[in-house]
C-alpha cells in the first residue's frame, strides 16, 4: 500500500498501517485465509485502498486528522442530526444546498440523506435498490452537485451521511446484468441456487422483512437458471460477501463515495451480511467481522469518516454493532429499540417496557454512541422488542399487536396510522404513519386534543434529545406534519404504507414556522426552544452518565442525566408526581420547583438542580 503513495503521505499511512494493519489482517484471514492465494487478493485490497488514499482530496485529509486526534468530536450535546428524501426536502440536491440556512436555523450539524445514487428503473424501494453506486440518481443531480453539497455541507459545519446499501443490489446493477448474461465471475457475486433444495433448507429457519409484499427470502430468475437470495424485494439481490471480490468492490466503493465528501455512512442492513443455514442469518459473527474489517479500513484511509449500524434487531444483538474498546466496530448504530419503546409507552400509557428497554443498554465503549431518533422513513417495528415486552411474564405477542392496532387507529385511539405487512390482527410486525399522525393531531378536533398531541410529540422529541445519543429529527416532524396518503394513488408504492410518513415538505408550514399560533409553527418553536436548551447543557451529551430513576410512577420516565441534570416525562393521559430531592430550574420555562411536582397529561420538565434562573 504504501508504495503507491506519494512520499509526502507515507509517514501517516504507515502509522495507520501500524495501527490498524494486524486488525485488518486477522479479520480478513479469519473470513477469506481459506481462499486460493488469500495472500494475493490481500496484497491487491491493500493497493486498491492506496490508490483511494492518494487520490482522497487535501482538505479531507485534513479533516481526518483533526478527527483522528479528537475521536469523540461526534458525541457532544452540539451534535443533531436531520434526515430527508433528497426529493422531498429540496427536488434535488442543489435544492438540498439552498436549505442550507433552515438546517442552520435548527442548529444541525449531520445530515442523512435517504438514497441518492443512481436506483433501479421503475420500482426501487425508495432508492433502497441501487443499480450503481458511483453515479448520482440523475433526477436528483450529477456526481459534481454531489461533490459541491458536500463542500457547502461542510463550510456549514454539517457533516453529510449517506446510505451505503451493503447487502444487496438491484437486479439492473452490471454486475446483475453481467451475471444474467453468464458472467461466471459476476455470478459468484450473488448467492445462486439451481433447484430449492438449498432455498427450502434455508427457509426453514430464516424470518420474512416484507411477508405481504415480498414473501420468502428467494427470488426464481430464469436469465440465472435457480433461485437468487433476496431478502428484501425481489428486485433486491443480496450479496456473497464469502466471497472476497465482493468485500474488495464493497469496501473500495465505499470509499470511492467518501472521497466525494460524505463523512458519514448509514450501512443499511447490516445485520443481514452473512448466512448460515439453521439460523435466521442475522447478527453472525461473520457479518461483525466484515463490519470490523471496514472500520479497518476507513481508520486506515479515512479516519474522518463515521459508520453507523443499521441494525433493526433485538436490543440484546444491538452494542455488538458499537464493537468494544479493543474490537472497534461502528461509530452509531440506530437504537430502535428505544425508539419502539417510546411510542409502546405512549400506547399503552406507562413506561415498563421503555424500562426495560433502558435497563438493557449497556454502557458503551469510547467514542461511540447510540442514535435516538423518533421516526424514520421505515416503520416501527414491533419485533425488536420482544424480549422487554414479555418480561413481566406475560404474552408479548399479545402485548405488541395491541400496540399495532392502537398505532393503525382501533381501540378509540387517537393514532391516525397503518399497520404494515401484516394482515393478522393479533401479529406484530410494524406501524406506519407520520409522528404528528400517530401522535393524535391528525385525529384531533378540539383544542384540547390538539394540545395533548402536541405534547406527546414534544415528549418523543424530549426523549430523543435527552437520552444520550446522536438524534435525528426526521423531516416534517419538526413541522408536525401529517400522513401523506397521496402514495395510494401511485401503482408503485400503492403496496408499502411506509410511504405515509414520506412526504414532500408542506411549504406552508414551512413558511409560517415562526408563527407559533398554527400547528406547524407551535411544533417547530418548542422543538427549537429544546434544541437551544439542549446544546447548552453538557449532561445531555451522548457520553454523560445516565441513571433511570426507579422511584417515579409506571406513567412516567425519570432520567438523571449527572447529578445535576434531571427529565421527568409523563406517558400517560393522568396528571403523575415526583418528589424532587432539593430545588430544581426548569430549562424550559424557568421555573423554580421544590419537592412533589406534578406533571400533566404527557408533560415534560428538563430540570437542572439549583435555582439557577
Ligand atoms: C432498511 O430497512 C431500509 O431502511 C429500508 O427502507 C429498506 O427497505 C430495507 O433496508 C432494504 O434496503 O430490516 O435492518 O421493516 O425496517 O426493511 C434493515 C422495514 C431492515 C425496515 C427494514 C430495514
Amino acid at each position: 500500500m504504501l508504495a503507491v503513495l506519494p512520499e509526502e503521505l507515507r509517514p501517516q499511512a504507515a502509522r495507520r498501517l501500524a495501527a490498524n494493519e494486524p486488525v485488518l489482517r486477522r479479520l480478513l484471514a479469519g473470513l477469506y485465509g481459506g481462499q486460493a492465494d488469500f495472500e494475493g487478493w490481500l496484497g491487491g485490497l491493500m493497493a486498491s485502498l492506496g490508490a483511494l488514499y492518494a487520490a482522497r482530496p487535501a482538505e479531507l485529509r485534513a479533516l481526518d486528522e483533526r478527527r483522528a486526534a479528537q475521536p469523540d468530536w461526534f458525541l457532544s450535546q452540539r451534535m443533531l442530526g436531520y434526515c430527508a428524501y433528497v426529493q422531498n426536502f429540496g427536488g434535488d440536491l442543489n435544492g438540498v444546498a439552498a436549505r442550507i440556512p433552515y438546517l442552520q436555523e435548527m442548529g444541525v450539524s449531520y445530515l442523512h440523506l435517504l438514497p441518492f445514487l443512481r436506483a433501479r428503473a421503475g420500482e426501487n424501494d425508495g432508492g433502497f435498490a441501487v443499480s450503481s453506486f458511483d453515479d448520482v440518481e440523475p433526477s436528483l443531480g450529477t456526481n459534481a452537485d454531489l461533490v459541491s453539497l458536500t463542500g457547502q455541507l461542510r463550510a456549514a459545519g454539517i457533516s453529510l451521511c449517506s446510505d451505503f446499501i451493503l447487502n444487496h443490489v438491484a437486479d439492473d446493477h452490471a454486475w446483475a446484468i453481467a451475471a444474467k448474461t453468464g458472467d461466471a465471475a459476476a455470478r459468484a457475486m450473488f448467492l445462486v441456487y439451481p433447484d430449492r433444495e438449498m432455498p427450502d433448507r434455508y427457509e426453514r429457519t430464516l424470518g420474512q422483512v416484507f411477508p405481504q409484499v415480498a414473501p420468502g427470502n428467494f427470488v426464481q430468475v430464469d436469465a440465472m437458471g435457480g433461485w437468487v437470495w433476496s431478502t428484501f424485494y425481489p428486485y433486491q439481490w443480496d450479496l456473497n460477501y464469502a466471497n472476497p471480490a465482493v468485500f474488495a468492490e464493497m469496501a473500495a466503493t465505499m470509499l470511492r463515495l467518501a472521497n466525494r465528501g460524505i463523512e458519514v455512512f448509514r450501512l443499511d442492513s447490516t445485520a443481514f451480511l452473512w448466512k448460515r443455514e439453521g439460523t435466521n442469518s442475522m447478527n453472525q459473527p461473520e457479518a461483525h467481522q466484515i463490519l470490523q474489517a471496514l472500520r479497518a479500513i476507513v481508520d486506515i484511509v479515512a479516519p474522518g469518516v463515521l459508520l453507523k449500524a443499521e441494525a433493526i434487531v433485538p436490543t440484546k444483538e444491538l452494542p455488538a454493532y458499537l464493537g468494544s474498546a479493543d474490537a472497534r466496530e461502528c461509530h452509531i448504530a440506530y437504537h430502535s429499540s428505544l425508539m419502539a419503546a417510546s411510542w409502546l409507552a405512549l400506547s399503552e400509557q406507562g413506561t415498563s417496557a421503555l424500562r426495560e428497554v433502558i435497563r438493557n443498554t449497556p454502557e458503551l465503549p469510547p467514542a461511540a454512541t447510540w442514535l435516538s431518533y423518533v421516526r424514520c422513513h421505515d416503520d416501527i417495528g414491533w419485533n425488536v422488542l420482544r424480549a422487554e415486552a414479555g418480561a413481566d411474564g406475560g404474552d408479548a405477542n399479545a402485548r405488541l399487536a395491541r400496540a399495532s392496532r392502537f398505532f393503525a387507529g382501533a381501540e378509540g385511539s387517537y393514532a391516525v396510522g397503518a399497520a404494515f405487512q401484516s394482515t393478522d390482527p393479533n401479529a406484530a410486525h410494524g406501524s406506519n404513519g407520520s409522528a404528528a399522525s400517530l401522535a393524535g393531531l391528525e385525529a384531533a378536533n378540539t383544542e384540547q386534543e390538539r394540545e395533548l398531541a402536541m405534547r406527546r410529540l414534544l415528549l418523543l422529541h424530549g426523549l430523543a434529545l435527552s437520552f444520550g445519543a446522536l438524534p435525528v429529527l426526521y423531516m416534517g416532524d419538526e413541522l408536525a406534519m401529517e400522513n401523506d396518503y397521496s402514495y395510494l394513488h401511485r401503482p408503485q408504492h400503492a403496496m408499502d404504507s411506509r410511504w405515509l410518513q414520506r412526504p414532500v415538505l408542506d411549504r406552508a408550514r414551512w413558511k409560517s414556522r415562526d408563527y407559533a399560533g398554527g400547528g406547524g409553527g407551535r411544533m417547530y418553536q418548542s422543538l427549537l426552544r429544546l434544541l437551544q436548551v439542549r446544546r447548552q447543557h453538557d449532561a445531555l451529551a451522548a457520553n454523560a452518565p445516565r441513571t433511570l430513576l426507579a422511584d417515579a410512577p409506571d406513567g412516567m420516565l425519570a432520567l438523571a442525566r449527572g447529578e445535576r441534570f434531571v427529565t421527568l416525562m409523563n406517558f400517560s393521559g393522568q396528571p403523575q408526581t415526583y418528589a424532587l430531592q432539593g430545588q430544581w430550574t426548569d430549562c424550559l420555562d424557568g421555573g423554580i420547583l421544590d419537592g412533589a411536582v406534578t406533571l400533566e397529561p404527557y408533560a415534560m420538565h428538563w430540570l437542572e438542580r439549583g435555582a439557577t434562573a
